[in-house]
């Protein structure tokens, strides 16, 4: 079904029904179809014709929604830039995606680009309610593009995974389904809007079921026991960063919000099963682990009934293939490791412009994910790590090259390299090994000059000093034979 007939079955079918709660502010269905209508006006006003590129800057906020639906409307191609990305990130995907505008706030416009053409949310907002609030629909085909999502795949450098229409319905549509989403559920949204998990999975299992959804600006741990016990969601969406945060509640106010949570999902970085089990045993709710990618959406989940298996990402989802493959591209057996293969109506139309890395990803109509995994006899399968060295910190990604390249840059460094270290909370935090001449090497202006390129959660927690990288007779660095860092 295509993504605008599922949306209508809320926008239009229940129109009168509360669907939407921000900053104590609500909206029903029937205002969120007229506020999109009138932005699709408007955008259109502003000279935007199908196929044409905008990107949004914002963090959170109702606009991030409106903007998506206008977006399905007219067939725009909108490109989601994470909040936390500074010069180098934005440079890069700006100059990429060449979008007609970035909309952003007055808070973020400061980081964009000298150049790029930067449109006030607040502005667009209120020139749109000038506009009639009949629909503007052109509608779109399966294969329309929808999204271009930067994603970083297996090498350094950033790419954008052209995601349709039909992938994010593909996807929505089966979560919704599989995760038994009815229009009596609350959702609690505090997943950042510009990555899949809180857009392509969230946001379109509301939209498709027609529940409630409160969303806040941000995820903040020490508000998250007030928006659960006030809110009183049945379902919730976190990385595991959220869910080792909400172990430090107090049993009882645990206990509540367990007992009426149906719901909770985890995804996009390893969950630790102890944590799986102390949630269990602190909320008496069972988290549903799942697997995805910006490239496929959703791939792999643990049941919904039937066991939700610690340490598993549990069973194809039921419109994906899965492989299990060697180096050859020839599937394993069970019980054997190898690189995750995917197909299906969930996989991107390949990378931005890029068709070296869209050769390179894809086998045989087979997206190759750069995950490892292993599957039972019973079928679940378990990841085990990556063929790249991607760290992930709190669910954002981090290509240790791009760090790399940046400190090799300043005066006095010899050599470096990033590594992921175990971090409680985030799972991983990067730290630098550096060969530098002391005399030279600055490294607070280092540390000062990586603030202003890269995100926060790129930034290095130390700056360990070694003599030279221990390497390979080919020369790459053995990152494993690094002496080990503590914090
Ligand atoms: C995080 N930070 C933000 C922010 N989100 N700052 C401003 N706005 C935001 N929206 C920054 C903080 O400033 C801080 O920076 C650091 O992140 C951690 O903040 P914290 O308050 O200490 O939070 P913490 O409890 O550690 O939790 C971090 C977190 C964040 C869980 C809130 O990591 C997060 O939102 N993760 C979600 C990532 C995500 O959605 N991934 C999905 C990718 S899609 P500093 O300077 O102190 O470090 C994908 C596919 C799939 O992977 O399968 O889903
Ligand atoms: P992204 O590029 O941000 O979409 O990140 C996708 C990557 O996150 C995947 O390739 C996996 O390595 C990782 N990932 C997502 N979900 C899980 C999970 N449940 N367990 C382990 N890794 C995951």
């Amino acid at each position: 079904m295509p993504l605008l007939s599922l949306f209508n079955r809320s926008l239009l079918d229940r129109a009168a029904r509360p669907a939407l709660e921000f900053a104590g502010v609500s909206s029903t269905f029937g205002e969120i179809e007229a506020r999109s209508n009138r932005l699709a006006h408007a955008l259109r006003a502003r000279g935007l014709q199908r196929g044409e590129r905008l990107a949004f800057f914002l963090q959170n906020r109702p606009e991030v929604i409106d903007l998506w639906i206008a977006a399905v409307k007219l067939g725009l191609v909108l490109v989601p830039v994470n909040v936390l990305y500074r010069e180098r990130e934005l440079k890069h995907i700006l100059a990429d995606a060449a979008p007609v505008a970035v909309v952003t706030s007055p808070d973020l416009a400061g980081f964009v680009p000298a150049g790029v053409i930067c449109w006030e949310v607040a502005e667009l907002a209120a020139e749109s309610a000038a506009q009639p609030s009949a629909r503007l629909a052109v509608g779109g085909v399966p294969e329309t593009p929808l999204a271009l999502i930067y994603t970083s795949g297996t090498t350094g450098a950033s790419k954008g995974a052209v995601l349709t229409q039909g992938n994010f319905a593909a996807n929505g549509a089966a979560l919704a389904r599989e995760w038994r989403f009815t229009e009596e559920d609350r959702y609690l949204a505090t997943l950042p809007l510009f990555h899949v998990h809180g857009l392509a999975n969230g946001v379109h299992c509301w939209l498709i079921s027609g529940c409630h959804l409160r969303l806040t600006e941000r995820f903040d741990h020490a508000k998250a026991a007030g928006w659960f016990e006030d809110y009183r969601p049945t379902v919730f969406f976190g990385v595991p960063a959220m869910f080792i945060r909400l172990l430090e509640l107090p049993a009882e106010v645990a206990r509540a919000i367990g007992s009426r949570l149906r719901l909770a999902v985890s995804g996009s970085a390893p969950l630790p099963a102890e944590v799986h089990e102390k949630f269990r045993q602190l909320y008496g709710s069972v988290i549903l682990e799942r697997y995805g990618m910006t490239e496929t959406l959703m791939n792999i989940s643990n049941p919904y009934d039937g066991e939700r298996r610690p340490g598993t990402v549990g069973l194809p989802l039921p419109h994906v293939s899965v492989r299990i493959c060697d180096e050859s591209g020839a599937p394993v057996a069970d019980g054997t490791s190898g690189e995750v293969w995917v197909k299906g109506t969930n996989v991107c139309a390949g990378y931005w412009q890029r068709p070296e890395a869209t050769a390179a990803a894809w086998t045989d109509g087979w997206f190759r994910t750069g995950d490892i995994g292993v599957r039972a006899a019973d079928g679940y399968i378990t990841l085990q790590g990556r063929r790249s060295d991607l760290i992930i910190s709190g669910g954002f990604n981090i290509y240790p090259r791009e760090i790399e390249e940046l400190i090799l840059e300043q005066p006095g460094v010899r050599e470096a390299t990033v590594v992921g270290v175990p971090d409680p909370v985030r799972g991983e935090v990067p730290v630098a090994y550096v060969a530098v001449d002391a005399a030279v090497f600055d490294e607070p202006a280092t540390v000062a000059y990586l603030r202003s390129q890269l995100a926060s959660f790129k930034q290095p927690k130390a700056f360990v000093r070694v003599d030279a990288l221990p390497r390979t007779a080919l020369g790459k660095v053995q990152k494993r034979l690094l002496p080990s860092w503590q914090a």
